[in-house]
């Protein structure tokens, strides 16, 4: 599949988090809507309240279900507003939705959801993760028992509010020349319902062995952390948001630190982008979204995949984010 091409043509649906489960890709997307709210850099205007899962056994040529609504803000005894961007993991036959989600102080958190069933409904635990912030979180099962959480997002994502895990007086943003504010990861507890220890940073490294400085916006971490593996090494990939890039770093072991290699997808049209990587008999995909169905409103984004390559030493051959 070297075209990329939509998935939902008939809603809109963004942010998508990838897995494949029984054999069968769960794709689990955040659902656009057109609230009215006008577009601001707090991001009000992304302002959705449920989640759908599609799945398919045949992404190149097959049908995509649509499971329904899996699980509603209104649903959520801690919810104050806005669902963005959830990831799903699956351990002992359970199915854990991870979901950010502003409470009643308009406070982001992480909420979990559990079902039995990969494609929900997902009924929601009654408060958020404890010490859970920001946004945009992404499970990562390594194979070992063992599952982290990446997460974070910068300004409507809240991100510059925390250092070392605390909130601040204030929003904090670091000097062009200082380490720019990396996303977290934080290993989950047996249970997959809390954190199993404090969330560490997420450090991308330039080729000289320094971290990615915050004046570095076209390399530097914004949000939408993804992270697969390849061939035994872990790649850490995320949107550097106002330059609207697709990026990633390999790294040794799930905790980092990363090494930055490259852009995997150049701008899509409107102002986010995010995304998923997974493998699916034998090919690689990325998963994406754009807004060129709805007219460019960044808001009401559209579900794109398209095939994804490697090259020999293991970087990823950047895809054209406005190709045809
Ligand atoms: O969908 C709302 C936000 O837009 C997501 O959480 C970000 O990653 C960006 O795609």
């Amino acid at each position: 599949m070297k075209t990329p091409k939509y998935l939902v043509p008939n809603d809109y649906m963004a942010d998508p988090a990838v897995h494949v489960f029984n054999d069968k890709l769960y794709i689990y997307p955040s659902h656009d809507r057109e609230s009215g709210i006008p577009e601001n850099d707090n991001g009000d205007h992304f302002d959705m309240v449920d989640y759908h899962v599609f799945s398919t056994d045949d992404i190149e040529n097959g049908s995509l279900i649509d499971h329904g609504v899996v699980l509603d803000v209104k649903n959520i005894p801690w919810a104050g507003r806005q669902l963005w961007d959830c990831d799903v993991a699956c351990k002992n036959g359970k199915y854990y939705m991870y979901f950010p989600l502003k409470d009643k102080t308009d406070i982001f958190r992480i909420g979990v959801a559990v079902s039995d069933k990969p494609e929900g409904p997902f009924t929601p635990c009654p408060d958020p993760v404890r010490g859970s912030y920001s946004i945009d979180p992404a499970v990562l099962d390594d194979g070992d028992g063992n599952f982290y959480m990446y997460f974070g997002g910068l300004w409507g994502g809240q991100l510059q509010r925390y250092r070392n895990n605390k909130a601040l007086e204030s929003a904090c943003f670091p000097a062009d020349h200082e380490p720019a504010l990396p996303s977290l990861m934080v290993r989950l507890s047996d249970d997959m319902l809390q954190f199993a220890e404090e969330p560490r940073e997420v450090i991308v490294l330039d080729e000289h062995g320094n971290p990615l400085t915050a004046g570095d916006t076209e390399r530097r971490f914004f949000e939408a952390s993804w992270i697969h593996k390849y061939n035994g090494k872990y790649y850490f990939s995320y949107s550097t948001g106002d330059t609207h890039l697709l990026c990633y770093a390999v790294g040794d072991n799930p905790y980092g630190p990363f090494t930055y290699q490259g852009v995997i997808l150049t701008p899509v049209e409107g102002w986010t982008t995010h995304h998923a990587i997974v493998e699916f008999k034998g090919k690689w995909y990325l998963f994406h979204h754009d807004s060129v169905p709805s007219g460019g409103r960044t808001w009401l984004r559209s579900l794109k995949v398209v095939e994804l390559e490697y090259n020999e030493d293991g970087t990823i051959k950047t895809i054209e984010g406005r190709g045809k």
